[in-house]
């Protein structure tokens, strides 16, 4: 299981010129996104995004508060507030059981049900669970050269477009370090140092579902 350390950006021409020239395009791909949710939204008021991308389940959720040994100096306070940071879980039977633990009576066939094998999405599709946001999202990436730091442009297709630098870290790896990579990695890109960026869930919910986005906004998740 990985961990995603990632600052969205807003990417102005600017910022796109030095891109193309300080780093190397990795290519672009497309994707298109199905997230779900029960009707109650008892998984996103938990922060937890379940979504199929590629005909594969994926599973955001969050990871524990990062302890240092020392008091964090202002800059790396800074850092971390620009920065998330979440669980991606890719495995079905991870997935199934952190969603029946997240959302009660969610299983349809609770008392028969066994654990899931590798291969079998049908446990999911039985949960009561509704696609409440779906885009195609069309992302070149680029590298900084820096070890391990990626750089995405992502376009969706409700017309937002937004940056992020990624870095992936193995759980309970240094997600301070994964911070400083990530800020090291704006200045190389002349980002403002405090800017905090909505990314593409947050513009979608705001604009189709404003009723879900309040209630993410009230319970602080977004
Ligand atoms: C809304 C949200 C999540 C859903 C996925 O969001 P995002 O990272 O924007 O998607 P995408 O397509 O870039 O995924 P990737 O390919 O990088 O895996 S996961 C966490 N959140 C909450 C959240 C938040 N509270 N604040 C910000 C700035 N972003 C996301």
């Amino acid at each position: 299981m990985s961990v995603e350390v990632e600052r969205k950006f807003l990417c102005s021409d600017d910022t796109l010129k030095t891109l193309e020239e300080v780093g190397v395009c990795l290519g672009q791909r497309q994707f298109h996104d199905q997230y779900f949710d029960t009707p109650e939204f008892e998984l996103t008021l938990r922060d937890m995004w379940l979504r199929k991308r590629k005909g594969c389940w994926e599973l955001k959720c969050p990871t524990a508060t990062v302890n240092g040994t020392e008091d964090p100096k202002a800059e790396q306070s800074l850092a971390a507030a620009l920065c998330t940071h979440y669980k991606e879980i890719t495995s079905l039977p991870e997935i199934h059981h952190r969603v029946k633990e997240a959302v009660k009576d969610a299983c349809e066939d609770r008392e028969t049900e066994a654990a899931p094998s590798h291969g079998d999405e049908s446990c999911i599709s039985k949960m009561n669970l509704v696609c409440f946001a779906e885009y195609t999202t069309v992302r070149r990436s680029f590298t900084l050269g820096e070890e391990g730091v990626q750089i995405d442009l992502d376009q969706a297709d409700f017309g937002y477009h937004v940056g992020e630098i990624e870095v992936l870290i193995p759980e309970g790896g240094d997600v301070r370090s994964a911070q400083e990579k990530i800020r090291n990695a704006a200045q190389k890109l002349g980002l403002p140092g405090n800017e905090r960026v909505e990314g593409k869930m947050n513009v979608y919910l705001k604009r189709y579902h404003p009723e879900h986005y309040a209630k993410l906004l009230s319970a602080h998740v977004l």
